[in-house]
């Protein structure tokens, strides 16, 4: 069995406008470089189609559906300063929730090992919309809250873990599982950055307290920090048995990345990615689905995807240098 890699030319359509960060050359960079090191052939490639309306209701309100509806249909406008909703986005970004939609059903039915989502526009920041002035960044809809929720609906998933190492916190999945006792949100996040959310008292509410932990680290945190907190995710992860992981797998916390002050390398990427399936294989089957986010220097982006892929797939490590 091998690792499911889903992705679709039309992920290339979202246009954030010239001289964006969030731009369609991210996901041309790490077909190629997928390619150029021969791990293309060894994927499982799947098609999928859009999510359904039904499908963006499990994380999000209506309001919100139709505000990103409508902008799309009046020729494209912006839900904040740097997220714009080009006219075809509306159907990009439910494809990109219908990706992780057909990557969790692969996984959770067991006809792969695990999964990748390259997929844009990003997710991590869409809150459910009850708040419409929320930070956005670059996000249309939460593709990793929907691909739990809907592991949960279809396919019997009772505990899901989502871990979320992009350079910025993942507001949006913080919010949407704030005070739901069966998804565990981990965040490692550089502080203070973009969206100034995820202290450590941030910890959930109600039946969801200790649900949410989140680990602000400061501007220049290296391979070893990201170790050491690691280890401490990996005990949260173990006493919450999840049926399920979800990886937000943001490479903005490389060394090169333009938006971020992190001082990751590929290897790095490799090493987390590394604990996050062996804990899925002693939590969960191995069932592990990476979705992703961030992540805009284009050779870090796509050295650190390969990397993702070789240790998911099971490959050594020196085949991808
Ligand atoms: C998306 B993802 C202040 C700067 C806003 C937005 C960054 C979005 C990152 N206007 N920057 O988490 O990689
Ligand atoms: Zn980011």
């Amino acid at each position: 069995m091998n690792t499911a890699f889903l992705y679709s030319p039309r992920f290339l359509e979202h246009d954030n406008g010239p001289n964006h960060p969030e731009r369609p050359q991210r996901l041309e960079a790490i077909v190629s470089a997928i390619k150029d090191v021969g791990l293309w052939d060894s994927l499982d490639h799947r098609a999928f189609e859009p999510a359904c309306e039904v499908d963006l209701w499990t994380c999000h309100t209506q309001a919100h559906i139709e505000r990103v509806k409508a902008l799309a249909s009046d020729g494209g406008g912006y839900l904040d300063g740097d997220t714009y909703v080009s006219p075809v986005s509306f159907e990009v970004a439910t494809l990109a929730v219908g990706a992780a939609r057909e990557a969790v059903r692969a996984v959770m039915t067991g006809e792969v090992k695990n999964a990748f989502v390259a997929a844009r526009p990003p997710g991590h920041h869409a809150e459910s919309g009850s708040d419409a002035r929320s930070p956005w960044g670059f996000c249309l809809f939460n593709t990793v809250a929907i691909a739990a929720r809907i592991a949960q609906r279809d396919f019997g998933a009772k505990r899901v873990a989502i871990l979320d190492f992009d350079v910025h916190h993942g507001n949006g999945t913080q919010e949407i599982f704030y005070s739901d006792p069966s998804v565990l949100f981990v965040s490692l996040h550089q502080s203070p950055l973009f969206p100034h959310t995820g202290v450590t008292a941030q910890r959930g509410e109600g039946a969801g307290m200790d649900k949410t932990v989140n680990f602000p680290l400061p501007p220049g945190s290296s391979g070893a920090v990201y170790h050491r907190v690691w280890g401490q995710v990996g005990a949260r992860v173990r006493d919450f048995k999840p049926d399920l992981i979800l990886l937000s797998a943001g490479y903005d916390a490389h060394e090169d990345d333009p938006l971020g002050g992190m001082k990751l390398t590929a290897d790095d990427y490799g090493a987390l990615v590394f604990d996050a399936k062996s804990w899925a294989e002693e939590l969960c089957d191995g069932k592990l689905v990476a979705i992703l986010e961030g992540g805009y220097n284009l050779d870090a982006l796509a050295s650190s995807v390969v990397m993702t892929l070789g240790v998911m797939n099971g490959q050594f490590l020196n085949e991808l240098h």
